[in-house]
């Protein structure tokens, strides 16, 4: 075991780093440089039964503190991914397969196809896509996310993971655990999405900074470190049968630490990733490594969960 291997649903992995899902893996040449890259997994672009080309651009924007999207689930639709995952080379790196159907019937026949491919994809299946008009999040909707739990256990009948949005009150997180823990195949929870429907405003053009929705998109970033490390810890502490993939505020490795500290098993990139490339993989490693010696970890499982309260 290296000082970095991490690992989730029993897979090792070289490293507990990989890409958010949405950022460098809408097309395979995205997806080949971060298989190319130090990341130790990586995860494709959320997709959907067909092709989208999303919202009207501009649709990210960078701003000092992190960025705001909305880009409306742009995708080449589910095929394309499939595709990209029965070439992978799943032993040298594991993949992750997002999926966000737009409908619960249409989640079922992408997870149907998913296992009928038998290849050794790990979904993540995103429950807080807050960017398609007109749907609201099935994880902001406990019936609905019910439902879909209760489906997709049954048609895709294998471990998978969910994709959840930030929850901002201790009686959600009590609710939205329970939910996750009557289905014993959601093996790992994604903790956070971005933080939908925020507004960022530029003074020098008195405007919003993205064209969708009156400029009203998720943000990540610094934005988020908090409300993510929040959610990491309130999922690990209330799901103890399940892993927690953390996701949200990571630039460097001191916020991957915390993040391992909060309880995740394996870490994602999102913004920082965007703005700064898949050379961001090293150099989270190097910092990562260079903190775990200085603390005395011998892994980065050996944090995992180890934050103290006062
Ligand atoms: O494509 C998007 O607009 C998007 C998605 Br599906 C998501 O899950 N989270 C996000 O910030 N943007």
């Amino acid at each position: 075991m290296s000082l970095l291997s991490a690992s989730l649903l029993g897979i090792e992995f070289a490293n507990p780093l990989l890409n958010a899902s949405g950022v460098h893996c809408r097309y395979h040449d995205e997806l080949d440089a971060l298989f190319q890259s130090a990341a130790g997994s990586l995860v494709t672009k959320s997709c959907t039964l067909a092709p989208r080309t999303g919202n009207p651009e501009p649709r990210y924007a960078a701003t000092p503190l992190g960025s705001i999207n909305s880009m409306g689930l742009p995708n080449e639709g589910y095929p394309y991914y499939l595709d990209y995952a029965q070439r992978h080379d799943h032993a040298a790196k594991p993949l992750f397969m997002s999926v966000a159907g737009l409908t619960l019937d249409d989640n079922m026949q992408m997870l149907a196809a998913i296992r009928e491919a038998a290849r050794p994809v790990i979904v993540e299946l995103n429950l807080s896509c807050p960017n398609v008009p007109g749907k609201p999040q099935i994880a902001y909707d406990f019936e609905a996310m019910d439902r879909m739990l209760e489906a997709a256990s049954r048609v895709y009948a294998q471990p998978f993971g969910v994709k959840m949005p930030p929850y901002f009150d201790i009686a959600h997180f009590d609710e939205a655990a329970a939910v996750l823990n009557r289905y014993p195949l959601v093996a790992f929870v994604t903790c956070i999405n971005s933080i939908g429907n925020a507004l960022v405003i530029d003074i020098e053009h008195e405007s919003v900074v993205i064209r969708p929705k009156d400029g009203f998109g998720g943000i990540g970033g610094d934005y988020v470190l908090p409300t993510a490390l929040a959610n990491v810890n309130a999922f690990h502490r209330r799901c103890p049968a399940k892993e927690i993939i953390g996701c949200g505020g990571v630039k460097s490795g001191a916020e991957v630490f915390m993040h391992l500290l909060a309880g995740a098993s394996l870490v994602q990139v999102g913004t920082a990733l965007q703005e700064e490339g898949p050379g961001i993989f090293a150099r989270l490693n190097a910092e990562l490594a260079e903190l775990l010696a200085r603390k005395g970890y011998a892994n980065p499982q050996a944090a995992r969960g180890k934050l103290r309260t006062l």
